[in-house]
């Protein structure tokens, strides 16, 4: 034999090995004390292909064989599934010395936001660095963004002819919602969420800075937070310039003393002082608005998305959404306030309805500190893995909500077809206890504080482009299906609607 040969004998040797020692392993060595555990053929990699390509469909599959508790490999990395209510509980009220979020998603984050904040310190920063966003998130600030938003919006129709005609020259066309909502959710997020100086920014060099961040920010990166190719290392030098350019806009509103918007930045500026006296640095509060913009960005935009799709698909909700504004705001259409929002339930039942079928984040994930019993089984959990909750698979469950997989707003005004809850009002569903089936934002200390921003910015979004469009999605197609492989369950591309402005079309 050539030494090739022997070379490749050996590698095939050891691939056969392996694969045989850990099927073996798995068929012979079964602990009573440990849940049941998914089978995979090779070793290191498990269940990344089908839990990757449609993690619905493998919580759902497993949950037949297995029941609400199991446990599967993902790259190395072994993690335990909790399905419904009481697994969301079970994982999102974790103690804090048996699970860690940071220890799961730091990886991911810090090189992205940058160090010190969000999973890039003790736990109780992150409360209190909620606390100090959450400040700012206040009825008088969102009362202050909606005309910001509609400002943006209005701005994004005439500047963007390629994607609604411009001018009023070209009264329908189509676009691809997968470009243009997120470059709407960044203008609109920036603006209002950072500032004018910031917005302003984004129609130069921050735009494509952003993008760096953003092809930095996937599930490949999860895995392997530093492999060295092109897009880390852009990753990496964009989070710098990024985060020195915030630095930069912090010192020199510090100069000028105008700390008068409602923005985040001014809020930190003025009120990032921890419990212990520690204030939080420029560096870190410069950090801290990567994250919250990374953070409302990928979910707004994949929302607002889904959400257009859907109308495209439903005019008679489309046309109700219309009317319904018609009846609070008055015939002529006034420019939206907030106070309107509050006011437009079917509108919110929309949103809710989205974030039903299409929450952004399938998977939330804690490593374990500390093993961990799991009440009512004799199973214990080892430090060092992983547990995984995830709050969409209640939210698609007939057991919960009657029809799953259809696209019915209405559904939230009549609580009675919600079923099964312990107790039906619709207060009960959508409350923050982790026992709910319907945990969008999750739940614990680690919920969401953008949930009242979202619907806002969603909101107001959504109601602009009913005043002024109608439309459909292209004939002959429907809502694109899921797509699983990025940061937030999006939709499958192109993402297209076929439009007509309203005003026009109506005086002709
Ligand atoms: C994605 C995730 C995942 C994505 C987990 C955590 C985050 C996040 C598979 C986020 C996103 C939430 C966040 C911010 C900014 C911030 C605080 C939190 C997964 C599993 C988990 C895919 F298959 F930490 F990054 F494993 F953006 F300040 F890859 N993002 N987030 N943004 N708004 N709300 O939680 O699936």
């Amino acid at each position: 034999m050539a030494s090739w040969q022997i070379i490749v004998a050996g590698v095939v040797g050891v691939i056969v090995v392996s694969i045989v020692t850990n099927v073996l392993s798995q068929v012979l060595f079964r602990d009573p004390n440990k849940p049941p555990f998914v089978f995979y053929w090779i070793p290191w990699v498990g269940s990344a292909v089908s839990y990757g390509m449609d993690p619905y469909k493998f919580f759902e599959d497993n949950r037949k064989k297995f029941g609400d508790v199991y446990t599967f490999m993902l790259l190395g990395r072994k993690l335990t599934v909790a399905l419904g209510p009481k697994g969301n509980d079970f994982v999102l009220n974790a103690k804090l010395n048996s699970v860690s979020a940071e220890d799961a998603y730091s990886h991911l984050t810090t090189p992205v936001f940058g160090k010190g904040v969000i999973y890039d310190c003790p736990n109780y920063r992150l409360m209190e660095q909620k606390k100090f966003a959450k400040g700012a998130l206040t009825v008088r600030a969102f009362q202050s963004y909606v005309p910001l938003i509609v400002e943006e919006i209005r701005q994004f129709w005439f500047k963007s002819p390629e994607f609604f005609g411009g001018n009023s020259d070209r009264p329908s066309g189509r676009t691809d919602l997968s470009v243009a909502l997120p470059q709407l959710t960044i203008f609109t997020a920036s603006r209002t969420l950072q500032g004018k100086d910031i917005r302003a920014k984004f129609d130069e060099s921050f735009a494509d800075l952003y993008h760096d961040l953003d092809r930095g920010f996937t599930p490949v990166h999860f895995v392997f937070p530093n492999i060295p190719i092109p897009i880390t290392f852009k990753r990496n030098a964009a989070q710098k310039k990024v985060s020195d350019t915030y630095m930069e806009v912090i010192r020199e509103r510090r100069r000028t003393g105008d700390l008068s918007e409602f923005d985040l930045i001014n809020t930190f500026m003025k009120d990032a002082v921890y419990k212990d006296g520690v204030r939080m640095s420029d560096r870190e509060i410069a950090n801290m608005q990567i994250g919250i913009l990374m953070g409302g960005q990928h979910t707004s935009a994949s929302t607002s998305t889904w959400a257009m799709l859907h109308l495209g698909a439903d005019k008679e909700i489309q046309n109700a959404l219309y009317e319904e504004q018609v009846a609070v705001c008055g015939e002529n259409l006034p420019e939206l306030t907030y106070e309107n929002l509050q006011e437009l339930p079917l509108l919110n039942s929309v949103i809710r309805e989205t974030l039903r079928m299409h929450p952004p984040l399938h998977s939330l994930m804690r490593k374990i500190r500390s093993d961990i019993a799991i009440d009512g089984t004799r199973y214990v959990l080892p430090k060092g893995e992983y547990v995984l909750a995830a709050p969409g698979v209640p939210m698609i469950d007939p057991q919960y909500f009657k029809d799953p997989l259809t696209f019915r707003p209405r559904r939230w005004e009549e609580t009675r077809n919600i079923i099964n809850l312990n107790d039906s009002s619709e207060a009960a569903v959508i409350s923050k206890g982790a026992k709910s089936p319907y945990l969008p934002f999750g739940a614990g200390r680690h919920r969401c504080i953008g949930e009242q921003f979202a619907y806002v910015q969603i909101g107001t979004i959504l109601s602009n482009f009913v005043r002024e469009f109608t439309w459909t999605l292209p004939p002959g197609s429907s809502v694109p299906t899921p797509d699983y492989s990025s940061m937030v369950t999006l939709p499958n591309k192109p993402c297209a609607i076929v439009w007509t402005r309203r005003r026009i079309s109506e005086k002709k």
